[in-house]
């Protein structure tokens, strides 16, 4: 705040600054393609009720301009908006490869200005594709190992700053001078090839030097050719690289990837096999060493045989700036315990089921063969179990070069694993043998969450453990059999989850888009899964309504308005084509999935998924829901973009979808839904539609359910959300709560007493046996529970009318047996955080309400207390003998609701009190 204060020059300074500012929700991002970019900033102030009413943004081409409050490329002037959230450049047109300088400066509720803030900034990489020069080349003879590119150039004068775009499919990595480029592993992003292809920019400034320099580029497989058994000219390894080298005398020099300037390939790489799904084969033994620098000597003995590349045509797809957070090696784990169940045979617990991969340390003889088998699961002799891979091999092998001590992981490949079984070491190894590196999409922490019942604690742990193992530039099912897909079905339930846990804003646009590439272009039907390969088929089963639920997700958490508008037109074709599906009596009898993977007795013996379709629940009931969720869900976006007949359609729409579904499902004599199970009542409860009359007497039935059930759900992935979301909000947290807690089958609680560090994609426990083919241990459905914790236990809700945190509310909710609970998200905003202690005599709630927000803030009256009690914030009272009595700065009203007295405040930290 000083450095602020310091370059302030406004008379009337205002002690409200902002900060941590963001450009594409990145900050200073580095290589953008985006013509008008979104800017955001946060705001610290140290006094209650602080908000913005205007801005000023500065957009210059040089820090020195900017230092002088000149924004050459774009002043916005004094805006009268509330907005930090996505504020749309509006400046002249940017450049290709430019770097621009911003800064903000805000007025506050009382008119006072702040000081401009620190400078950010960001910078383009090619706003238009015909600035690409480089052309897609590969190796002439295609080995299914790895494919290298070398070049070597030179560098007489002093430079000034040096960008490469790169990208290689399926997986690439870039080398300098004999160093890795850069952090990102997996590169680039998944997509489907043919439709956009992501590339990704790297300062490599100081990554060159005076003299001769030398560029080297593996390629891997990746998801460009995953399956082995793929015809290889099908699937080319091929890669696109442009080098921009600026020189102080101001000259530019290209260095483009072709077939001309002095490129060499080689399919002669240590890396003689690699897959996604099966794992890597490093020979060490065929190293060339210095490769990736100037000098080496390409006819030397055994340097490989070095030809010049192959043009290709390139896979097809627009060339697009990668925006999403690129997979990284997050984290090492260390192992906790090493057996040696078998002479030769090394079996390492990591403590914990993660996707990513092992590093190995390792001296022997040249040419020793050393394996890892990776797995989730031992079999009694302690041995890895790796039924449930499927054909996924999960297997890295590595041969020794025979020179001291080896250090080996993989490149392109990755695993989900608890167990890692060695083979082949020579002599014996230890604990510090093996690292575990965990991989997976950078994208940014932001929830927490904890109470006093440590079950709970554990679920919330096995659930953002499961979610982060599912993040590698797709939001994946599983990380370790021969599937790791895109899913909408489950995402349909796990997004509320994975959007509190992880800042998930780039990475779910980037789904959204894998989605729409997937969608058929004159029907408008989507996909079960995208990229759309192996599995599921189009049209989507309803189910799949994750491709409106992200948007809507996005524009509440993230205050994201122009993923809604991306997509508007796509996400109506596909909801015409469900109209289209139901025809003239609004319900949808198409279902091939449904609430899927129930416990097994719910479930058709022999269905597909290894008897994952429920034998209960009609898939029609369900498909039609969902059509009736899309229908509402289009409403609010048509209201979002001000247009307000569609909405008014929509609304109409979901109205007659309503009325069929009663029409159809409801049974008003028994107050039952289709035959009546837990899934078929809660699904209506949940999305509204029970009429108001028979509301409760469909809960009573729900309730009778689940006590005949011994307090167990016999939900499939998507319903076991919304019971545990219905009770609660209907005012049965106590059987919600002991839902959750439950410890026998089928429960979270009974995956934890099997000792699950993550969450399972069955309710039961498998290992080997009939269902074995569809029983990933690292699964993120069932992890939806995780959005529970945060919404009701913390209390943490978004509000419809304040996008981004604008607007929210505390309302938490206190089981019997919890006495203490706490959550906190970082916002676009600032940190909200809801936490509350009591005992018999008193409840204490603190809340963080960030800058530029207001919050609704509901403390629960003591059941036993009626009318009895007191309300104080920060020791001055509130609340008393049934009144307001609005003693407290930041807090404007209270009102009476269902059990709770809701304050409404403004910014700041508060201090609750409710004695009785
Ligand atoms: C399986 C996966 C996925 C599931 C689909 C329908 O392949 O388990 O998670 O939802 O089927």
């Amino acid at each position: 705040m000083t450095d602020c204060l310091k370059n302030c020059e406004s008379t009337v300074i205002n002690e409200c600054v902002p900060v941590d500012l963001m450009c594409e929700y990145a900050t200073d991002p580095l290589g953008i393609d985006i013509a008008k970019p979104r800017f955001s900033w946060k705001t610290v102030c140290n006094r209650r009720g602080m908000k913005q009413t205007s801005y000023q943004i500065l957009v210059a081409k040089s820090l020195e301009m900017l230092e002088q409050d000149i924004g050459e490329m774009w002043d916005s002037g004094k805006v009268e908006s509330g907005i930090s959230i996505g504020v749309v450049y509006g400046g002249k047109p940017l450049e290709n490869r430019k770097c621009y300088w911003w800064k903000v400066r805000i007025w506050d509720e009382e008119g006072n200005v702040s000081c401009y803030s620190k400078a950010a900034k960001f910078e383009t990489a090619f706003l238009d594709a015909s600035e690409w020069k480089a052309q897609w080349i590969a190796c002439l003879i295609t080995k299914p190992g790895s494919c290298m590119f070398r070049r070597e150039f030179r560098i007489d004068r002093e430079i000034t700053q040096a960008r490469a775009y790169i990208t290689g499919l399926g997986y690439y990595e870039l080398r300098i001078n004999g160093n890795k480029v850069g952090d990102h592993v997996l590169d680039p992003g998944w997509t489907d090839y043919t439709k956009r292809v992501l590339y990704s920019t790297y300062d490599v400034t100081n990554n060159l030097k005076i003299g001769m320099n030398a560029i080297g580029v593996i390629l891997g497989n990746g998801w460009h050719c995953f399956s082995e058994t793929e015809e290889r000219s099908k699937c080319i390894p091929q890669m696109l690289l442009q080098l921009h080298i600026n020189y102080a005398d101001g000259e530019e020099e290209i260095i483009v990837s072709d077939r001309r300037s002095g490129w060499y390939a080689s399919s002669d790489s240590p890396i003689v096999q690699n897959s996604i799904y099966n794992g890597e084969t490093y020979d060490a033994r065929l190293e060339k060493t210095g490769w990736d620098m100037a000098g080496f000597d390409m006819n030397g003995k055994d340097q490989g045989s070095w030809d010049l590349p192959l043009i290709v045509e390139g896979p097809g797809g627009e060339l697009r700036a990668q925006a999403l957070e690129p997979i990284k090696v997050i984290s090492d784990i260390k192992p906790i315990r090493v057996t040696n169940p078998a002479p030769g045979i090394y079996v390492y617990d990591m403590g914990q089921n993660f996707a990513g991969w092992a590093k190995i340390r390792v001296k022997g003889d040249r040419g020793t063969v050393v394996t890892m088998k990776f797995a989730e699961v031992l079999y009694e002799d302690g041995t890895v179990n790796r039924e449930n891979l499927r054909t996924a091999r999960q297997l890295d092998t590595y041969i020794l070069k025979g020179e001291g001590v080896e250090v080996y992981e993989p490149r392109f490949t990755y695993h989900g694993f608890r167990y890692v079984q060695l083979e082949g070491f020579p002599g014996e190894p230890d604990i510090n043998t093996i690292t575990g590196r965990v991989v997976r999409s950078s994208v940014e922490p932001i929830g927490s969450f904890s109470c006093s019942n440590t079950l709970v604690n554990q679920i919330h742990r096995n659930v953002v453990w499961t979610e982060s193992n599912n993040l590698h530039s797709v939001p994946t099912d599983c990380p370790q059999r021969d599937e790791r897909l895109g899913w909408l079905n489950d995402m349909t339930v796990r997004a509320e989850e994975a959007v509190f846990n992880f800042n998930l804003a780039r990475l779910y646009s980037k789904w959204m888009d894998d989605i729409t590439d997937a969608q058929g272009e004159k029907t408008g039907a989507i996909t079960d899964v995208a990229p759309f390969i192996r599995y599921g088929g189009r049209p989507a089963d309803p189910v799949a309504s994750s491709y409106l639920i992200f948007p809507w997700l996005m524009y509440l958490h993230y205050g994201d308005i122009k993923v809604i508008e991306t997509h508007y037109e796509n996400m109506k074709k596909w909801v015409s084509y469900m109209s289209g599906l139901a025809g003239e009596d609004y319900i949808i009898n198409y279902s091939r999935i449904g609430d899927w993977a129930p416990p097994f007795a719910q479930a058709i013996e022999g269905s597909v998924g290894a008897s994952a379709i429920s034998a209960i629940t009609p898939g029609a009931l369900i498909s039609t829901g969902y059509y009736y969720y899309n229908a509402v869900l289009m409403a609010k976006f048509a209201k979002v973009l001000g247009r307000a007949e569609e909405a008014v359609e929509y609304e109409e729409l979901a109205d007659k979808i309503k009325e069929a579904m009663n029409n159809t499902f409801f049974d008003r004599d028994t107050n039952n839904y289709g035959p009546g199970n837990q899934a078929s009542n809660v699904f209506p409860l949940y999305l509204g539609i029970v009429p108001e009359e028979n509301k409760q007497a469909v809960l009573d039935n729900l309730i009778n359910d689940i006590v005949k059930n011994d307090t167990h759900i016999t939900t499939g992935n998507l319903c076991t959300k919304y019971i545990i979301e219905v009770l609660t909000e209907m005012g049965r947290v106590d059987v919600a709560y002991a839902l959750v807690t439950q410890t026998t089958y089928p429960s979270w609680g009974y995956m934890i007493s099997k000792g699950a560090t993550t969450i399972w994609e069955r309710w039961e426990y498998v290992t080997g046996g009939k269902l074995i083919e569809m029983a990933s241990h690292n699964h993120p459905m069932y992890g939806s529970v995780g959005a529970w914790f945060y919404k009701y236990l913390a209390g943490i809700n978004v509000n419809e009318e304040g996008p981004g945190f604008s607007k929210f509310t505390i309302k938490p909710y206190m089981p019997d047996g919890l006495d203490f609970a706490e959550g906190s998200v970082k916002t676009m905003l600032g940190v909200v955080l809801s936490r509350w202690k009591r005992n018999d005599k008193a409840l204490n709630m603190e809340v963080a309400v960030p800058c530029n927000s207001t919050a609704k803030i509901c403390v629960p009256v003591p059941g036993d207390a009626k009318g009895k009690f007191i309300i104080k914030e920060g020791g001055r009272s509130l609340w008393q003998e049934g009144k307001f009595t609005g003693n407290a700065a930041g807090v404007a009203k209270a009102i009476e609701e269902d059990g709770y007295i809701c304050f409404e405040t403004g910014s700041g930290e508060y201090h609750f009190e409710c004695i009785w």
